[in-house]
């Protein structure tokens, strides 16, 4: 890895330009996955020429999109600023490194290095290598705040997980009857459409799927913002739908009455199925088989325990291995429980409704019960604020 340019104090100017070339990045937030959010902003004579960013994956990269309409005398001794290492490998795309140099700019301001192995400093020792001035680090909290997804992905094996919950005031998530619509408000269920949106997939188990019939995808009518199309993302994202199915509930013959199995998942890209079943291994190949027609569902398998549920931290690695770099947990208390137990997640978010549910129902976190005040589950708050007529409160663990 090269070493970062600690002694460099950037100029005003340049903390702006790359502030600038990450703007554009966050304009991919919704459609880039499983690639990163990257801008880029081309300069010369202390005057922006040109900028780009990256869409969608297989698309152009932020550099080949800045540099689309620009001449190479345009760009000759430009300086770029990018918010991510130019890539170095050809992926679906070929490298952004190269790209740089046949445009001949003199300067590259890179805000952080990829973690990515296939690049992981190789783009700056070619850019380097070719004599061009590369400077690393400016604004690279920022940069590394566009992708904390891709990152845990790289760095750690496993997705950035949110795991999501709704309660009443008295910490219940349904009557002792099961009845849970709706606890909270249309501005939370929006909300909840937003990081729905944001999110490459959204786990959940059989009992969510086959009691509530959840659909689980993204409705534009529901987002409060504009859905970025710009010609190369012509139709929603949607996230992929992972289903724990420990007890082998969802069969073939039952999909078909489920809504959630009949929406449109033509969004998703060849390589990525529309939905996952995570099924014990025992049995698995007879359910392979009994799925082969369906193209869009793929059956893993992973080890399940009756008493503890499915292996959270395999779940995760499974995750990874399908390129999904944030993962939206939406299912009963149990579920988010074994993620909270075991602090496999990176933020827990509480919407709580001004409602009293009154006595019996479904606690938030069915766990315990404990002997001491030793033994409670302590989190830290990191975000509360209103949303219409509910609270959101957002966690990280306390480890
Ligand atoms: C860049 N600029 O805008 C992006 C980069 O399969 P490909 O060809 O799209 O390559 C994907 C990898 O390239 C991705 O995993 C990450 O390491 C890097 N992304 N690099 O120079 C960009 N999106
Ligand atoms: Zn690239």
């Amino acid at each position: 890895m090269p070493e970062k340019s600690p002694s460099k104090h950037y100029t005003l100017q340049e903390h702006e330009f790359m502030a600038h070339a990450i703007q554009l990045a966050k304009k991919g937030t919704y459609t880039t996955s499983p690639n990163p959010n990257v801008g880029c902003v081309i300069v010369k004579n202390n005057k922006i020429i040109s900028q780009g960013w990256h869409k969608k994956a297989g698309s152009g990269h932020a550099e080949v999109n800045a540099l689309a309409d620009v001449s190479v005398e345009d760009s000759l001794g430009a300086t770029a600023y990018v918010t991510l290492e130019p890539c170095s490998h050809y992926g679906r795309t070929p490298p952004c490194a190269l790209r740089l140099i046949e445009a001949k700019v003199a300067t590259v301001f890179v805000a952080m290095l990829d973690p990515n192995p296939q690049v992981a400093g190789n783009g700056i020792a070619i850019l380097k290598g070719a004599g061009i001035e590369v400077h690393v680090g400016l604004l690279e909290a920022d940069a590394r705040a566009l992708n904390y997804g891709f990152f845990s992905r790289m760095e750690k094996n496993k997705p950035f997980v949110r795991v999501k919950l709704a309660s009443s005031l008295d910490g219940k998530t349904a009557l002792s009857n099961g009845e849970s619509k709706w606890i909270t408000g249309p501005s939370a269920r929006a909300d909840v459409q937003k990081y729905r949106a944001a999110s490459c997939a959204i786990l959940t188990t059989a009992q969510t799927v086959l009691v509530d019939n959840a659909r689980l995808n993204v409705r534009e009518e529901q987002l409060e913002f504009m859905y970025p199309y710009n010609g190369v993302v012509t139709q929603i994202r949607q996230p992929i739908k992972v289903i724990l199915d420990g007890h082998n509930r969802i069969k073939r013959s039952t999909i078909d009455e489920l809504d959630l199995f009949n929406i449109d998942l033509d969004s998703n890209s060849a390589d990525t199925p529309g939905i996952v079943i995570i099924k014990s291994n025992t049995g698995l190949s007879e359910f392979q088989k009994e799925f082969k027609d369906r193209g869009d569902i793929r059956i893993i398998g992973a080890n399940y325990d009756q008493q503890s549920g499915f292996d959270i931290a395999q779940v995760l690695a499974i995750c990874s291995s399908l390129q999904i770099n944030n993962l939206w947990v939406e299912a009963g208390g149990k579920l988010a429980g074994s993620f909270i137990v075991s602090n496999l997640f990176d933020e827990l978010i509480v919407y709580v409704a001004p409602k009293l549910m009154g006595i019996g129902g479904m606690d938030l976190v069915p766990f315990g019960p404990l002997e001491n005040m030793s033994q409670t589950k302590s989190l830290n708050l990191l975000d509360c604020r209103v949303v219409g007529e509910d609270i959101r409160l957002t966690y990280s663990p306390k480890v």
